[in-house]
């Protein structure tokens, strides 16, 4: 009943609107209890009070749906579910990260051929971030043990080179030497 969430982007924006609502509960008793409860130590004259929150708060939203509206298409399972429900020609990738290594299906891609990035862990948290060779980081995955399907990822790579994938998640006392390489031609 809920697929949406993992096959639209929007059901992903829903759920990120979903978490804020205690922030929004939060703000809304401050505002009230300045404007209601605790008005003496302003030298604003109160009857402006209601003008100059409703402007605030006005401001405040507009900004908030505008960063969020304008963001949601850089939030990688956005842009993940909205490519897969698009369909194509992908590569499929599956990841197996275990102390203190990858298995990688395939380690050989090509440019401008969206790979999609199927990783799970099977003992601890790992990361799988991937370098640009240039030292850019690209994007990172953090993989939980025990989840019952892969985390998943698309990522189209648009320049040739070695890309070093890195754990970012502290792992234990080899964690500095999980690393390993991919190349794309
Ligand atoms: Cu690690």
């Amino acid at each position: 009943m809920l697929d949406f969430i993992y096959t639209d982007g929007w059901g992903a924006f829903a759920v990120m609107l979903f978490f804020q609502i205690p922030f929004l509960f939060f703000f809304i008793r401050i505002v009230y209890r300045k404007a209601y409860k605790n008005t003496g130590a302003s030298e604003t004259d109160p009857q402006k009070y209601p003008l100059l929150e409703g402007i605030w708060i006005a401001t405040v939203v507009a900004l908030f749906v505008l960063v969020n509206v304008l963001s949601v298409v850089y939030m990688p399972p956005v842009t993940t579910a909205a490519m897969i429900k698009k369909g194509g020609d992908f590569q499929e990738v599956n990841v197996t990260a275990r102390s203190w290594f990858y298995e990688i299906s395939n380690r050989e891609y090509e440019v401008g051929r969206p790979v999609i990035f199927s990783a799970k862990s099977v003992d601890t948290v790992h990361g799988f971030a991937v370098y640009h060779p240039d030292g850019r980081i690209l994007f990172t995955m953090m993989l939980m043990p025990g989840l019952e399907e892969a985390s998943t990822l698309v990522h189209t790579f648009t320049e040739p080179g070695e890309y070093k994938v890195r754990c970012l998640e502290y792992c234990g006392i080899v964690h500095h030497g999980m690393q390993d390489v991919l190349i794309v031609r």
